[in-house]
């Protein structure tokens, strides 16, 4: 799968997803921000909305089942809710999230309908300021209008999600659904190591300020620093470029994109020093370092409630479940500041994921979809007051 966000394909995707909502019968939605919804609602005025979904847009090269599962599974809680003429206290919206992936900002949708798309999110964004403007402008979209797209959070009653675990412990553990506990945190920087261009024939190895050799030196500093020090935690490179990028020039320039997580927010305060400091190294090579700020998710707790829901509609299914923290980013981190959230795993294939390979046994796709809507209905009573 390769849907980036607001590429011909995750636009596609989007309207899939929108002609099966309305031919399904239901309200078709679309906000400033570009989440897209169909909405089944209550018969109760002033009911509250609970929000069920994921995200259609993918990584570059992705998988078929990460977010899309969510969505899908969504939509379907609403067609048989609807099938079943059953009688909820809310009104049920499956939504498809703008850029959950970050291919522009990360979390971007559901940011801004939690009402936490601050300016200084959008100034550098970690992929880059003009590709999400022009991004936005694809999708009919202008940055100065995301943040209409905030909610009240007195008119949402909760936020479930599906999704994929991207990791072996279901599996491992021979476990039917995960019931997610917290969501690590993640920060993002861009880092530029600037040396000397050269010719690579006729400058001596020793007289070279290598901005390549530089990168290099950071990537394994990383690995090592990480494995060494912060236990739980990871680290990761994804990306570096070398710039001008010839056989026979030395590299003058590198730029390298950093990642790093953890559950405990101290511990990604202890590896933001630690791994800037391994960066800053580089300066003593005569080489300068510069180092931009580009993603920041906070660690969150999911809520208590929903989980125990959760766990009651897997037991009355005959479903095994565990308890386990997500490794992976989600859009329910962003919607867990400002309503009652939770996450159901499904089991992962070798625990692969965020490429071609990643896969899920359709049976565990509905045992998922089935823990959805079941929690939807489990939830009615204690959401709705
Ligand atoms: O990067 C993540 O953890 C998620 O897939 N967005
Ligand atoms: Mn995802
Ligand atoms: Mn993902």
């Amino acid at each position: 799968m390769n849907r980036p966000t607001f590429s011909d394909a995750h636009l596609a995707a989007r309207a899939w997803f929108l002609e099966r909502s309305v031919a399904a019968g239901f309200e078709a939605r679309v906000d400033a921000a570009g989440n897209h919804s169909a909405v089944l609602p209550s018969r109760f005025a002033e009911a509250p909305t609970l929000l069920l979904g994921s995200h259609l847009d993918t990584v570059p090269n992705g998988g078929r089942f990460d977010g899309a599962l969510g969505v899908v599974a969504a939509l379907e809680v609403l067609r048989t809710t609807q099938d079943g003429h059953v009688d909820l206290p809310y009104t049920l919206e499956a939504i498809d999230f703008t850029d959950e992936e970050g291919t522009l900002v990360g979390l971007l949708g559901s940011r801004a309908l939690a009402g936490a798309l601050t300016p200084d999110v959008l100034r550098a964004p970690r992929g880059g300021h003009d590709a999400l403007l022009h991004g936005l402008a694809r999708a009919g979209l202008t940055a100065t209008r995301l943040a209409d797209a905030r909610r009240d959070p007195r008119t949402i009653a909760g936020y479930l999600e599906l999704h994929i675990e991207q990791g072996p412990v279901l599996e491992n553990e021979h476990v039917d659904i995960g019931i997610v506990s917290t969501i690590v945190g993640s920060r993002s920087f861009n880092l530029t190591f600037k040396g000397t261009a050269g010719h690579a024939g006729t400058t001596p190895m020793d007289a070279r300020r290598d901005a390549g050799l530089a990168a290099a030196t950071f990537v394994v500093g990383v690995h090592e620093t990480v494995l060494r020090d912060f236990p739980n935690c990871v680290a990761t490179v994804g990306r570096v470029t070398f710039e001008p990028g010839a056989f026979n020039v030395i590299a003058g320039e590198a730029q390298v994109a950093l990642e790093f997580r953890s559950a405990d927010p101290s511990r990604l305060d202890a590896l933001e020093d630690a791994l800037v400091f391994r960066a800053r190294e580089a300066e003593t090579l005569g080489h300068t370092v510069e180092v931009e700020p580009v993603g920041r998710w906070e660690p969150v707790p999911l809520d208590t409630t929903v989980r125990t829901a959760i766990a009651h509609v897997a037991e009355a299914l005959g479903l095994s479940t565990a308890e386990l923290a997500s490794g992976a980013g989600h859009d329910a981190q962003a919607l867990a500041q400002i309503t009652p959230s939770g996450m159901i795993f499904v089991p992962s294939v070798d625990g692969v994921s965020h490429q071609p390979g990643e896969q899920t046994a359709w049976d565990d796709c509905l045992n998922g979809a089935n823990i959805l809507l079941g929690t939807t209905l489990e939830l009615a009573e204690v959401f709705a007051g």
